[in-house]
Parts: structure tokens; C-alpha cells; sequence
């Protein structure tokens, strides 16, 4: 049975501090009201599973310091006030709770739209439940658009926060899986990694998350290594380009032509790798050979895969393909596959080495081969992220890989305890020294980062 968030009402010295700021910001903006509850919500790091949570598979993320926080106010109208600390950057914006409308046009999505998002998940399924206005002030220290989720994060904000102000009692589980499907109004069909670390994330554990349903078993880090963070300084916002949609779509045609090839029976069904594994009886190695003798290495167009699986262009494009890869007419599905496959492999080995011997030089070459695989199957990396996973070998890392969606973002890199704080001064003069002119002021650039606890509402007592 999950707790509920009104179990959760510790904060450390850190957080109190932030609160107080955040309360003194929306004080001022808003005339003095006062706050009735905080949230704090944080992101998230991979160590790993990379693309793989929306084909059903297994993945290995902990919750990390950095959050996005809020400071929030009950109003007894329907009035939504959304508006954030930094107000250059993140515009003021309102609306009624009952008629929100999300944009998602790639060429101009706003900050508010992952906020809405989340209320929007809340809304829908608040039957029999009177509607309540709210001001929502944000803030936070999540490095944007690096795949440390701090879309997410924003997300979830905005539906716990809601959830709380119209009293409706949910599980983690239940939120977790809610705003999963409610991020996808921004355009991204992802996964629900993201939000199912958030809500469940203890303080002290990385978990190993498996879906439909979602469960985790929580487990700890080597007692000797870290886990070190560092920004490539490339950015990906995820909505604002196909990329990512193009990624989850080659994944369900690959599904789709192996469950046909094989003969499952209703073969449409089988838009997730894993539920087409599952019902081909086979064993994730025997997948990867599969793969080898369905596909050949070059790009699909919508004709052959059309002719494949005996449907018009029509309904590929209605039944499969999304807004933003309809129009798209190269689909790459053999290496995407062998990723998908191998990748679930890499998790199974790690969790295994985690809960057993604890080799740091088998964990670090796990997270190597995963880096290798999202460069050159996957087709998600970026040169900055490469360079960044090269500096932190040769700097005494066991291994390195991106973490989150990739084409830009962050690397997770293993380090021994004992050679951690070298280790950043030397990746700080290798990577950083001609990129940045004050390398005395990186903390949020490259960091050491520990797991972290989920999701939680604060009050003001
Ligand atoms: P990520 O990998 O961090 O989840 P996404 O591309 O999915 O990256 O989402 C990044 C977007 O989230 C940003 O472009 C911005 O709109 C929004 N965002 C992130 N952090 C904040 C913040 N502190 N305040 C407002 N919006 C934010
Ligand atoms: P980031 O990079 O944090 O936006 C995305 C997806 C995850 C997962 C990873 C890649 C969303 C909300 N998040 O994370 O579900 O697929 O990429 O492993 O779409
Ligand atoms: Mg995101």
C-alpha cells in the first residue's frame, strides 16, 4: 500500500531556508497574501535503462537535491495564477481551472504549459469533487532541458499541488501513472520513469522501476562510489523538437512488424517491445537475434512498412505515428530495437552486480556499453556528451554515460569515494576550463549527488 502525502511533513535546514525566500517572493507579488502549503519536488538522474521505460522495460533512476519548490494559496474562485520566482525567464500566467487549454506548438512551448499539464491530469479525474481556484508561485534549481527531468518535476508540482488543494486522496502510484499520461499533453509520448521516481523516491535509495503496473525495489548505492553529475552544456528541449517522438515511434513499428512477422495474433496491439517479448515467450537474448533476422540495417519509409503490415499510409499515420512524425518518411528500426533489447539486458546485469559483488569496474563498464549503444544505435547523443564521457574516463571514472533523453543534457559518471573531489577539479580543467571563466562557482555544473526523497507538501507550521 503506498503512503499518502499528508505523512510527509519533515524539511531539512536547506529546504526551510528556501521556503522562506519562496514565501518572501510571493508575498511580495502578491500583496502580502499568505501561503496555505509548499511543495518541493526533485528531478531525477538515470544511472540506467536509457529509453527504454515507454517500451515497457526496466529502469534504475534516483531522485537528486535539485527540485523545483512552489508556494501556494487556496483562492474561492477558479481563478489559476501561475507564476514563477525567476520572471524574466518564466512568464506570469492565468486562466479558470475548468477550461485549460494546453498548447503545444513545437515552435513555442511556455513554461506554464507543463503546469497545466498536471492540473489538467488532476481535473480529469476529479468527479464529484467541488473545483477550487488557485496561485501557484515556482522556483527552482533543476538544470532545464539537461534530462534531469525537470519537466517533470513541474509537472507533478502542478498535480500534487492541486490534488492537495481539492482534498483528493491519492496514491503514489496513482499520481505517478497520472501525470505520467498527462506530460504526454505537451507533445512528448515518454515514459513514466520520471514521474514514478519522483513520488516513490526514500531518501538513501536508487530504485529499479518496473510499469504497467508500477512497482520499484529500492536499493543502495556501492557504499565506496558516488555518482557524479555534470552538465555537457547543451540543452534539448524535448517538445520543441520530433526527435524524441521519432525515437518512441521507430520502437513501436519495430514492435509492431516483429509481433506480425511472428504471428501474434491482433499484432497492433503490440506497440511496446516488452509486451511483444512477453507474449513471443522468449528470453531478452533470444529478442536481440530476433531483431537481427526481421530487420535490415537500412531506413524503412512509410511504404514498406505499410506493405509489411498490409495497412494503408492513412491509418499508419492515425493508429501509430504522432502529430509531430506524420510527416516523417525515414524510420531507422533494426539498431533502435537492438538498443531497446540490450539495454534491458544492461539493467538486469547491473541491479544483479548491485545486489551481489558490487564491482565498481563491472558497473562502470555496464554504464559504458549503454553510452556506446544511445551514441551509435540510438542516434542521441551529442559531441559535447561524448567528449564530457571521454574527459571523465581518462579522469579516473569506472564509467560514464548521458543520462535522460540525451542530444545534449548531462552525463552520469561512477566514481570511487576516495577520488571524488579530485575528479571534479581535473574534469573542471579538462572539459570546463575553456568553456566557462569562473570555474570557483561550478556547484550546479558538475556535482556529486546522492538519492534523494520524493515528492512532498509542506505546511507553514
Ligand atoms: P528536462 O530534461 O529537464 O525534463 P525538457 O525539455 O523535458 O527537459 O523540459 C524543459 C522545460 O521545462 C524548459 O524548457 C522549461 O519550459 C521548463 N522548466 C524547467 N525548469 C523550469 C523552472 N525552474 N521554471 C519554469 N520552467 C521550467
Ligand atoms: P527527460 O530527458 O528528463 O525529459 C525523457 C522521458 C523519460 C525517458 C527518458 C529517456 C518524459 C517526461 N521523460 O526524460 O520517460 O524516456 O527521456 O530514458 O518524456
Ligand atoms: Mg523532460
Amino acid at each position: 500500500m503506498s503512503k499518502t502525502f499528508s505523512q510527509l511533513n519533515t524539511c531539512d535546514d536547506d529546504l526551510k531556508s528556501k521556503f522562506i525566500d519562496i514565501n518572501n517572493s510571493f508575498k511580495k507579488k502578491y500583496e502580502n497574501l499568505e501561503v496555505d502549503f509548499f511543495i518541493c519536488v526533485p528531478g531525477r538522474v538515470n544511472l540506467i535503462g536509457e529509453h527504454i521505460d515507454y517500451n515497457g522495460y526496466n529502469v534504475c533512476p534516483m531522485a537528486i537535491k535539485q527540485n523545483i519548490i512552489g508556494a501556494i494559496k487556496v483562492t474561492d474562485d477558479l481563478n489559476v495564477h501561475i507564476s514563477n520566482v525567476n520572471k524574466d525567464k518564466y512568464e506570469d500566467y492565468s486562466c479558470k481551472i475548468n477550461s485549460i487549454v494546453i498548447e503545444n506548438d513545437p515552435k513555442n512551448i511556455h513554461w506554464y504549459n507543463y503546469v497545466l499539464c498536471g492540473f489538467k491530469g488532476i481535473i480529469e479525474i476529479a468527479f464529484n469533487v467541488t473545483l477550487k481556484g488557485l496561485i501557484i508561485h515556482l522556483d527552482g534549481t533543476i538544470p532545464p532541458a539537461s534530462g534531469l527531468s525537470s519537466s517533470s518535476a513541474l509537472v507533478c508540482a502542478a498535480a500534487l499541488s492541486l490534488c492537495h488543494v481539492l482534498n483528493m486522496n491519492l496514491s503514489k502510484h496513482e499520481i505517478a501513472e497520472l501525470t505520467a499520461k498527462a506530460e504526454r499533453y505537451i507533445g512528448t509520448e515518454g515514459g513514466g520513469m520520471d514521474q514514478a521516481i519522483i513520488f516513490n523516491a526514500n531518501y538513501g535509495f536508487a530504485s529499479r522501476i518496473s510499469f504497467d503496473p508500477i512497482s520499484l525495489i529500492e536499493f543502495q548505492i556501492p557504499p565506496n562510489a558516488v555518482f557524479v553529475i555534470a552538465q555537457s552544456l547543451v540543452t534539448k528541449n524535448k517538445a520543441a523538437s520530433n526527435d524524441f517522438n521519432l525515437r518512441v515511434v521507430e520502437c513501436r513499428l519495430s514492435s509492431l512488424i516483429i509481433a506480425k512477422k511472428y504471428g501474434l495474433k491482433n499484432w497492433y496491439k503490440y506497440v511496446k517491445l516488452a509486451d511483444t517479448q512477453k507474449d513471443l515467450k522468449q528470453q531478452l537474448e533470444n529478442m536481440v537475434k530476433i531483431v537481427r533476422d526481421v530487420f535490415h540495417d537500412r531506413y524503412y519509409t512509410k511504404e514498406e512498412i505499410c506493405s509489411i503490415l498490409n495497412i494503408s499510409g492513412n491509418e499508419l499515420e492515425e493508429k501509430f505515428l504522432t502529430k509531430n512524425t506524420k510527416n516523417m518518411n525515414n524510420f531507422k528500426l533494426k539498431d533502435r530495437a537492438l538498443h531497446v533489447f540490450e539495454e534491458a539486458l544492461r539493467v538486469d546485469k547491473f541491479c544483479k552486480i548491485c545486489g551481489t559483488t558490487k564491482s565498481l569496474f563491472e558497473l562502470g563498464s555496464i554504464m559504458q556499453d549503454s553510452h556506446s549503444s544511445l551514441r551509435d544505435l540510438y542516434e542521441c547523443s551529442h559531441t559535447e556528451l561524448d567528449k564530457l564521457v571521454t574527459v571523465c574516463m581518462t579522469n579516473g571514472a569506472f564509467g560514464a554515460r548521458l543520462t535522460g533523453a540525451g542530444w545534449g543534457g548531462c552525463v552520469v559518471a561512477l566514481i570511487s569515494c576516495d577520488i571524488a573531489e579530485e575528479f571534479i577539479e581535473s574534469v573542471k580543467e579538462t572539459f570546463y576550463s575553456n568553456k566557462i571563466t569562473d570555474l570557483t562557482n561550478m556547484n550546479d555544473i558538475i556535482f556529486i549527488t546522492k538519492p534523494y526523497s520524493g515528492a512532498a507538501i509542506f505546511s507553514q507550521s
